[in-house]
């Protein structure tokens, strides 16, 4: 049976990676860091009690920050592949919390390839880089483009990029690099802009809101379906030589077009319930990430199968179908109240 890591197993994507690593038959072990309040929330349906003896999903308590936990964990569980999906990844937060993101994002790659390297064994690394490395670079971007980062993230993420590829050609690591652009799900964190539409959509809805207030609506995103991303994550570690690999549907949306399709979907016209809120511009937008995935199809046969707009039927019927298994004391919002319980908890972007 083959032994994974996952760090940042509790997210979106390190969530689905769990349920397809269980389903090839991998013992699966994530790290979880310590919180006041459950944080496994995206596990719960895969969580079995500790005492059950033929769980194949266990959960360590650590930190990308805290090396010799890093050290001790790859030393006890001897994983066969490492997944580094953990990190500070809201690029509007990494603004205001560019230290905290260079440690995590950043400097926490390096902790674990170090933890790695020094473990002495053969472990396959993926590493989560990211779209927002090219950051002002035009598109079509893909594995040749120059880097541009605009944001204390995307810095952290270049930084995090050539660690793991000089892992690969000072070591002789076996460490990939998957470039991914934006995938989304019902999964997604709420404050990420394609769940906050979503779920502003269905709560509008259901006369639970009336407005959601967004920042900039013609940046153009490529958004594909997270699960079949995280497909490529392992794809990419099944290989014969370690290589780096963009990931993409090869279609950019904007913000608008997105807002669009969730609205259509529950025949709203959305210029009724959307309003701007400069607390969401960032310092400095990405404008346009599109990408091209044609390394990956032809190398593997990788390729996006979910079309935008499905997308956003996928994510619109799932906070939909949340609100109808609610009963109306849980929900987190009194009827209209104004848009709060969508709230990024962003200072104002100028000044700083
Ligand atoms: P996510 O939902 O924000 O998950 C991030 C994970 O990292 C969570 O499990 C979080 O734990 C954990 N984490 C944060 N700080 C940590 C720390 N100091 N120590 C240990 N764990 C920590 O992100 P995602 O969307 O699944 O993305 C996964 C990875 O891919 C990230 O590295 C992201 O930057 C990168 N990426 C994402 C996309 C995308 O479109 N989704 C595209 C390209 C690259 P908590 O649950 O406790 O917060
Ligand atoms: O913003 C605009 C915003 O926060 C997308 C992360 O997974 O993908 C993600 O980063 C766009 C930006 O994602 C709001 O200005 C407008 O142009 O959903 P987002 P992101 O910044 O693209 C990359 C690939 C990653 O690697 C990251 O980890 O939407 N936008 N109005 C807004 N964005 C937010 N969050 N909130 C708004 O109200």
């Amino acid at each position: 049976m083959k032994r994974a890591l996952i760090t940042g197993i509790t997210g979106q994507d390190g969530s689905y990676l769990a349920d397809l690593l269980l389903e090839k038959g991998y013992e699966v072990h994530g790290i979880v860091r310590r919180s006041s309040s459950f944080n496994t929330r995206r596990l719960d349906h895969i969580y079995r009690d500790p005492h059950d003896s033929d769980r194949r999903l266990m959960l360590h308590y650590g930190d990308v920050s805290d090396a010799s936990r890093l050290v001790t964990l790859l030393m006890r569980i001897r994983p066969d592949e490492v997944y580094h999906l953990a990190a500070q990844s809201h690029v509007r937060v990494s603004f205001d919390e560019p230290e905290h993101t260079g440690d995590t994002t950043g400097m926490g790659t390096t902790r674990l390839l170090e933890a790695i390297l020094m473990s002495g064994r053969d472990i396959r690394y993926y590493q989560a880089s990211s779209s927002e490395m090219f950051g002002a670079t035009p598109p079509p971007q893909n594995e040749q483009t120059a880097f541009h980062p605009r944001s204390p993230y995307g810095a952290a993420k270049v930084y995090s990029y050539w660690m793991t590829r000089n892992y690969r050609e000072a070591h002789g690591m076996f460490a990939v690099n998957g470039i991914l652009f934006n995938h989304e799900s019902p999964r997604r964190g709420e404050t990420f802009v394609t769940r906050k539409i979503a779920r502003a959509a269905a709560r509008i809805k259901a006369g639970l809101d009336r407005y959601v207030y967004l920042g900039n609506l013609d940046a153009v995103r490529d958004w594909g379906y997270a699960p079949e991303y995280v497909e490529g994550m392992w794809q990419m570690l099944q290989l014969d030589r370690p290589d780096d690999y963009v990931l993409a549907t090869g279609v950019g949306s904007t913000v608008r077009e997105f807002v669009e399709h969730c609205f259509a979907h529950v025949c709203l016209d959305w210029h009724d319930h959307v309003r701007h809120d400069e607390a969401y511009l960032r310092p400095a937008e990405v404008d346009a990430l599109v990408g091209d995935a044609s390394k990956a199809r032809e190398e593997f046969g990788w390729s996006a199968r979910t079309p935008v707009d499905r997308l956003a039927q996928i994510m619109v019927d799932a906070e939909l179908e949340q609100l109808a298994t609610k009963t109306p004391e849980t929900w987190s919002a009194p009827p209209f109240a104004d848009s709060r319980t969508f709230r990024e908890h962003v200072a104002p972007a100028v000044p700083r």
